[in-house]
């Protein structure tokens, strides 16, 4: 089977030689090798970052395309409104044109992989198909790549086709470019949710190349997890550690770029407390028998944001990335090493920038693009978390939620029912910051449990999953949610938290709530610390700010269920009733 499609794609996209990757780290070092002689990337200076690369992207090739990626299922309204739904026998011819002879010139890699922990009930197999060296090499560190997942589908065991091209084909006689890619009318990051099939052109960046994370683990996996009865979501699974060694794991959504990695690696300032990671990006949740909820990270490494990375906002990173690390779109310092907005240290005097220009501190111009990444092996984190690949996953608590808001959420609010914890999660939302789109900075973006962009389906039958998966847990086993918000800001514009590791006195409460050994006060939008249960020791932190960090200002909650309403109504007919009542009833509460 795996075969014949491989030999099927080949047809269509004439490469030049096939190679099937067995995932060794000779291939690998063979595959850096090469990539080094044709210029693709260069080799940091092995005494700063041994065995470390640096790739510099096309710059109209540099973040997810959201306007270009597509659901094609037979039924428009199955892919509902937040999504770009294209029909999928049109979509497939049309792409199948710009496929044809795609690889003239190149090398059709065959890359093995698997999404979850070997044996564990949900993991998937899949096949990339790809041009492109730098898919290979971050595939391998991102994904469980190799010959032993062949060797699995081989023997029958489903796998998912994801095939993807830059688009760049070598007719004879032309130079290659350090970055192939083709203009923005020609990328598609098309979704055959009905096939089970993953269709990628004309982009060698992050989420619309390495297939296996967004595609599959989120938009392919949410379609199948609605079938199948478990959810895939955008969310970090950490495990929290007592001073007593109680162990406690929990799950947080947050849209991207909102610190879910530094959440999950973080360091606590009060004594005695350990976090440890289980994923900073994505989770697959399902119910066992025992009538809980259980996480497993399908991921086998971190596709983290390099800007404001450091030893004061995430050392536990910084320690990830010390070796063994391709970067991508950072600076290179005069050194050799790699350098971003938000380091630690003196700004240099001179860098080379993400476009291969010289950089001066009076440049005016950011020296890192603000979504320049870093790949790392999740294995390498010095506070991965030993059953981080158990295949039965992890027991879940409590699940936090959140997004950036300068008003309006307090620092952390609990659910009072799950449909009101589904009902938080639907009306999630994030202000929209210069690194997202420039026209609308300031404005709220509603992101239901921070996968809008990640749905593969109708919104709105996600929320009623989300419903639903409630229905089958047992009462006691329901984790709870946390709105979480760390950056409230006061009137002059200033953070009245100050976040990093003093979170973890947020994430403290709400281990002791899930433990039943603090009380809280009810309030109209849920539950709130009582005084003296959120520990503040050795915080210089003013009466006034907890007030404020707390105060439900009842007007802007009016502006927010206006919002909410607006939010809902652009779901349509499919939003479940409970959450339309969740709704009522807090407009009732705040009365
Ligand atoms: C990511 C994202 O890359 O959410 O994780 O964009
Ligand atoms: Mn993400």
């Amino acid at each position: 089977m795996a075969v014949a499609w491989v030999h099927e794609m080949a047809m269509l996209c004439k490469p030049d030689h096939i190679h099937w990757v067995d995932g060794s780290k000779a291939e690998n070092d063979r595959f850096l090798d090469q990539i080094i002689k044709e210029h693709k990337a260069i080799k940091l200076n092995p005494q700063l970052r041994p065995d470390s690369y640096a790739f510099f992207s096309d710059p109209m090739d540099v973040a997810r395309v959201e306007e270009r990626t597509f659901i094609a299922s037979k039924n428009e309204t199955d892919a509902g409104p937040t999504n770009h739904w294209r029909n999928p026998v049109e979509l497939k011819a049309e792409m199948k044109h710009l496929y044809r002879g795609s690889m003239r010139g190149r090398t059709m890699y065959i890359i093995p992989f698997m999404m979850g922990p070997f044996g564990s009930p949900l993991s998937k197999n899949g096949i990339q198909i790809t041009d492109s060296l730098y898919v290979v090499v971050n595939m391998r560190i991102m994904t469980r790549v190799g010959t032993r997942v062949l060797e699995k589908i081989k023997q029958g065991q489903d796998f998912v086709p994801c095939l993807h091209s830059v688009g760049y084909p070598l007719e004879k006689g032309m130079k290659d470019l350090a970055w192939p890619s083709a203009p923005i009318q020609r990328k598609y990051i098309a979704h055959f949710p009905e096939e089970e099939l993953i269709w990628s052109f004309g982009s060698g960046y992050g989420g619309n190349a390495l297939l296996g994370k967004k595609s599959l683990a989120l938009r392919l996996a949410s379609v199948m997890a609605k079938k199948e009865n478990w959810m895939a979501e955008h969310m970090l699974i950490l495990k929290v550690t007592n001073p007593e060694g109680q162990v406690k794991y929990m799950t947080g959504a947050f849209p991207s770029a909102c610190g879910k990695t530094n959440l999950s690696m973080l360091v606590p300032t009060i004594p005695g407390w350990k976090i440890e990671t289980i994923g900073d990006d994505i989770a697959w949740l399902w119910v066992k028998r025992d009538g809980r909820l259980y996480a497993i990270n399908p991921e086998y490494g971190f596709f983290g944001v390099a800007r404001g990375t450091s030893y004061r906002s995430n050392p536990n990173a910084m320690k990830t990335i010390a070796k063994n690390t391709i970067f991508t779109n950072v600076a290179i310092t005069d050194d050799g090493d790699v350098w971003w907005e938000g380091i630690d240290g003196e700004k240099p005097k001179h860098l080379v920038d993400w476009q291969k220009q010289d950089w001066y501190p009076d440049s005016n111009r950011p020296a890192a693009h603000p979504n320049g990444r870093f790949t790392v092996s999740a294995s390498q984190s010095p506070v991965i978390a030993r059953e981080w690949e158990d295949p039965d996953g992890v027991p879940i608590s409590a699940i936090l939620l959140g997004g950036r808001r300068s008003d309006t959420m307090p620092l952390v609010h609990e659910s009072l029912s799950w449909n009101h914890g589904v009902f938080m999660g639907s009306m999630m939302g994030s202000e929209i910051t210069a690194a997202t789109l420039t026209n609308e900075i300031g404005k709220v973006r509603r992101d239901p449990f921070a996968m809008l962009p990640f749905i593969g389906y109708h919104v709105g039958d996600y929320l009623k999953h989300w419903i639903d998966m409630g229905l089958t847990l047992a009462e006691e086993n329901q984790p709870k949610f946390f709105y979480v918000n760390w950056f409230r800001l006061d009137q002059e514009g200033q953070f009245l938290w100050p976040g990093f590791g003093e979170n973890a006195r947020v994430l403290k409460w709400i281990f002791e709530r899930c433990d039943h050994r603090v009380e809280a006060a009810q309030t109209p939008i849920g539950y709130v610390p009582i005084k003296g249960t959120l520990d503040l020791t050795n915080l210089n932190i003013a009466p006034e700010q907890i007030n404020q960090l707390f105060q439900i200002d009842i007007k802007n909650w009016q502006k927010e269920i206006e919002s909410i309403k607006a939010f809902y109504q652009s779901i349509g007919y499919k939003l479940p009733k409970e959450l339309q009542q969740e709704l009522i009833h807090l407009q009732n509460r705040l009365v």
